[in-house]
């Protein structure tokens, strides 16, 4: 019963979530530098009022708060990736200051991007940790302000579930990134770490192989499809937008490891370019998203290599392009 309790609770902030991701921005004025991140972490002592207490600004050195100081190396990486990679200064691709909001209320599963910062849970220990532990879970947050900027992708169904992949490879590549790694070292694992020891599982979802990421009495199985035979109608979780996304994401692993060397190079660029391209409408279907990859990679790539595994790797997942 504690079990089932926890579980609706959980339920419930997700829902919750859902409402607040998709709020209209107000942006705050630009300060940095062009180039340079402008990074302040603070934090909300287990309460719900945002920001919270200033703890960290851009340049000060690390603090005790382990998490403060994760937080904050994490918009570092993903500033860097977006700026080095795609010549995008912050999330507007303006300079935009990256704020985050650390030890946010009780035990709380979650970590969300609120249409104008990031705010990371603790977790309860039960069933996850501290939410600032996975680089790519603070890159895909910061990867949905990067989308409401630039597409605006509606967050429900196709569309939805096309926002939430957007997250999941810029979160991935945020990794890979940091670590130099190429396509065929990555796990290509969402939420690595971030798991209670107790949970039977590796991680939230897995792009390599969707479905899975974990199994557990407490989370049940992850419900993600690889292709659109297991395409999944529900109009739990906005119409399935954290479930479906893994046959995008499985589409973008397929042509990133098709190609090899770093992800974020070819088969990353493709994807950027979509995303910011300003042909991909709000409402885009997983079949217009993946007609565009294939028009991005012959625009910037030619008739070769990229193509034909943006191709394939639509086709392997069964979205016609
Ligand atoms: N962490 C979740 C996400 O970024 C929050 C939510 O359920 N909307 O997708
Ligand atoms: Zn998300």
């Amino acid at each position: 019963a504690r079990r089932t309790l926890r579980r609706d609770a959980y339920e419930r902030t997700q829902r919750r979530l859902t409402t607040v991701v998709g709020a209209p921005a107000v942006a705050p004025l630009a300060e940095a530098r062009p180039g340079t991140p402008h990074r302040t972490v603070y934090d909300a002592g287990h309460g719900t009022g945002l920001p919270g207490e200033k703890v960290r600004g851009e340049g000060d050195e690390p603090g005790r708060d382990a998490t403060v100081n994760r937080a904050y190396a994490g918009l570092g990486a993903t500033f860097e990736l977006f700026l080095k990679a795609y010549g995008r200064d912050s999330i507007d691709g303006k300079g935009l200051p990256m704020d985050a909001t650390v030890h946010y209320d009780e035990d709380y599963n979650n970590a969300f991007w609120n249409g104008e910062q990031m705010v990371f849970g603790d977790g309860d220990g039960e069933i996850f940790l501290d939410f600032t532990l996975p680089i790519d879970v603070i890159g895909h947050e910061l990867a949905h302000g990067v989308t409401q900027y630039t597409a605006n992708l509606d967050y429900f169904g196709q569309s939805g579930a096309l926002n939430e992949s957007v997250s999941d490879v810029f979160g991935a590549l945020i990794k890979q990134y940091s670590l130099g790694q190429t396509a065929t070292e990555a796990d290509w694992l969402i939420g690595a770490g971030l798991l209670a020891p107790r949970v039977t599982g590796t991680a939230l979802r897995s792009m390599k192989a969707p479905g899975t990421a974990y199994d557990d009495d407490v989370l049940g199985k992850d419900p993600q499809p690889a292709t659109m035979d297991d395409y999944v109608r529900t109009g739990r979780d906005n119409g399935g937008v954290h479930i479906n996304s893994g046959i995008p994401n499985h589409a973008f692993y397929l042509a990133a490891t098709a190609l090899g060397g770093h992800a974020w190079e070819r088969a990353g660029q493709v994807w950027y370019d979509v995303l910011t391209g300003g042909e991909l409408e709000q409402d885009a279907q997983f079949t217009d998203f993946a007609t565009l990859t294939v028009k991005a990679a012959r625009a910037r790539y030619g008739e070769g290599d990229e193509l034909l595994a943006v191709t394939k790797a639509w086709d392997r997942v069964g979205v016609r392009t």
